[in-house]
């Protein structure tokens, strides 16, 4: 069975769901979104995803939003496919989770407005608001210090291996270093850096990016 994957290739959301796909050897097509003309929120796709965003999948007749609930749904639905992807002990998986959540509640809020600010406002002709570029960075980099300190605890944010947790910042660390040019976030950080390199050097997530480039 193909998975349906609703969305744009260039979109972070909908990166971060085909990165767990490629990781686990899934089969998907890609159907484009054209998020520059509006078509998420035109009232077929709103049928779909009534909050009007990418990504979306569908699978046979299971339908599915939000991109932190597909991952872990691949990651499970694929457990014995591939790197396993959510830890093995109750307590591996619940490390798993909580990274996952510092990811979506802590970093990826100021992360997206960094980049809506600097990079996606300017795109469509609109200046951004550089105060609140700068507050976002601020408190990024408050924020990335944590990472570092944890990553010098372990090489990936939940333990010993790669899971859901360091993949999730697969998309948003990318448009913050290429497009954002907010690499010292990163770079900076020597620990954070280390681990950055072996998360973006998987065979995956290059795959995914030579598909986008
Ligand atoms: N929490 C949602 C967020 C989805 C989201 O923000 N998608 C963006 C693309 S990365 C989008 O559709 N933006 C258009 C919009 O919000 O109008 C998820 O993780 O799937």
């Amino acid at each position: 069975m193909v998975v349906k994957v609703y969305g744009a290739a260039k979109a972070a959301c909908p990166q971060r769901v085909l990165a767990c796909l490629i990781e686990k050897g899934v089969h998907f097509e890609l159907i484009h979104v054209d998020l520059d003309h509006g078509e998420h929120k035109s009232p077929d796709f709103l049928h779909r995803q009534p909050f009007g965003q990418v990504p979306v999948v569908e699978d046979g007749d299971f339908k599915l939003y939000e991109s932190r609930a597909i991952i872990r749904y691949y990651a499970a639905k694929y457990g014995d496919r591939g790197p396993n992807l959510l830890g093995q002990s109750l307590e591996e998986r619940a490390m798993v989770d909580q990274w996952l959540e510092v990811e979506a509640h802590n970093f990826n809020d100021l992360c997206f407005n960094l980049v809506l600010q600097l990079v996606i406002l300017p795109r469509m002709g609109q200046p951004g608001d550089l105060a609140l570029a700068h507050s976002c960075e601020q408190k990024l980099e408050k924020v990335m210090d944590v990472y570092e300190k944890r990553l010098g605890e372990s090489a990936y944010l939940a333990g010993d291996t790669f899971t859901l947790a360091d993949l999730s910042h697969l998309p948003g660390i990318r448009y913050l270093i290429e497009e954002a040019k907010m690499g010292h976030l990163i770079r900076e950080r020597k620990n954070v850096n280390a681990w950055w390199d072996r998360i973006s050097g998987r065979p995956a997530w290059k795959k995914l990016m030579d598909l986008v480039r």
